[in-house]
């Protein structure tokens, strides 16, 4: 079986955005792959974090990803710290990725602004850490959000550079998995800007843990226009963004979608996409709450997860060391 490989940041509730543009994916083909999934705690120490804050954050999202249907037979589920060939390998990456290549990297740009008197040389950083994950397991596809196109191209350039340079096969040059459909959720609030857990405006997203009450309240006040045509259109971001949620959630074709509410207001199509993401999120949560009444059980899936992905990412580092000539 090919083998696929992807993570999120437990930073903070997960929303909308990176359940469609991501684990809702990796549900749906983890009888076809080999899969490795994890929770990337190192990157999310890229930005200040409560240590509290960060080791809740971990077991929630492990909790979150099995609600969302990941099943521990078909998967290494783990936490990236478990495994310290992720930090070990970043290092050694970090020597042989030009600081060119990272200077065009937009997350960096957008996260960092103009700080870089505060920002620490980690989230400068951050795209090779996410290299060493894809390239430790050689991983064939990384199933992603749109946002992180531009990090699996510098994941490719990084393999082929350091292959090129020892004139060995060390690493398998990966691709990304991006779907056409929802692969970028946009703000409720801004919807020229993609929704994101860290946005400070609880408004903009929809998490995961989101009471029904939240969600109406939320899609009530996202932002639409005045032209009250419920119609896919870029140049209208705000309604747009709303109709691709429903379509990612129904399934439904754009023109299907669009002969629905032909003739009918705004008001009527935010109701159905309320129903549709209260209906879809009622048994995630539920079983969200079953996990995390469990934490014992969780331990030991995330323990064995790691025990089963370290053998993998011991070799690779073994390996490497060996032609660079460390140890
Ligand atoms: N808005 C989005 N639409 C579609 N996919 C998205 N993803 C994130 N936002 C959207 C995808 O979710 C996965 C995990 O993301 P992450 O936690 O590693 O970091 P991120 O991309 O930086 O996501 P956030 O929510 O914006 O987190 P913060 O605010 O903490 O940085 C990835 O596959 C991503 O593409």
């Amino acid at each position: 079986k090919k083998r696929t490989f992807s993570g999120v940041q437990p930073t903070g509730n997960i929303h909308l955005g990176n359940y469609l543009g991501a684990i809702r994916n990796w549900v749906e083909t983890q009888d076809q792959y080999d899969n490795i999934f994890c929770i990337v705690d190192l990157h999310a120490i890229t930005v200040p974090i409560d240590p509290v804050e960060l080791h809740a954050n971990t077991r929630k999202l492990a909790a979150l990803y099995l609600a969302c249907g990941l099943d521990p037979k078909h998967c290494r589920l783990f936490v990236q710290s478990h495994v310290h060939e992720h930090a070990e390998l970043s290092w050694i990456l970090n020597c042989f990725t030009p600081m060119g290549w990272l200077n065009r990297m937009t997350q960096f740009k957008s996260k960092a602004g103009s700080n870089l008197d505060s920002v620490g040389t980690g989230l400068y950083c951050y795209p090779v850490l996410m290299a060493c994950d894809i390239l430790l397991y050689h991983t064939n596809y990384v199933p992603v959000g749109d946002d992180q196109r531009q990090h699996v191209e510098l994941t490719r350039d990084i393999a082929i550079r350091f292959n090129n340079r020892y004139k060995q096969q060390i690493f398998t040059i990966p691709e990304a998995q991006i779907r056409s459909v929802a692969a970028r959720i946009m703000s409720l609030t801004e919807p020229t800007k993609k929704m994101s857990k860290s946005d400070p405006d609880e408004g903009s997203r929809i998490s995961l843990l989101d009471t029904p009450k939240a969600i109406k309240k939320k899609i009530g006040r996202a932002t639409t226009d005045s032209l009250r045509l419920v119609a896919f259109d870029p140049e209208r971001p705000g309604i747009t963004n709303l109709l691709s949620i429903y379509q990612a959630l129904t399934g439904r074709s754009r023109e299907e979608i669009e002969a629905e509410f032909e003739g009918k207001g705004y008001g009527e199509f935010k109701a159905a996409l309320t129903d549709c993401i209260v209906a879809t999120l009622e048994p995630i949560q539920q079983r969200y709450h079953e996990y995390m009444n469990d934490l014992p059980m969780l331990e030991s899936i995330l323990k064995e997860g790691a025990d089963r992905a370290r053998p993998l990412a011991a070799e690779t580092v073994r390996r490497v060391k060996e032609v660079v000539g460390l140890g």
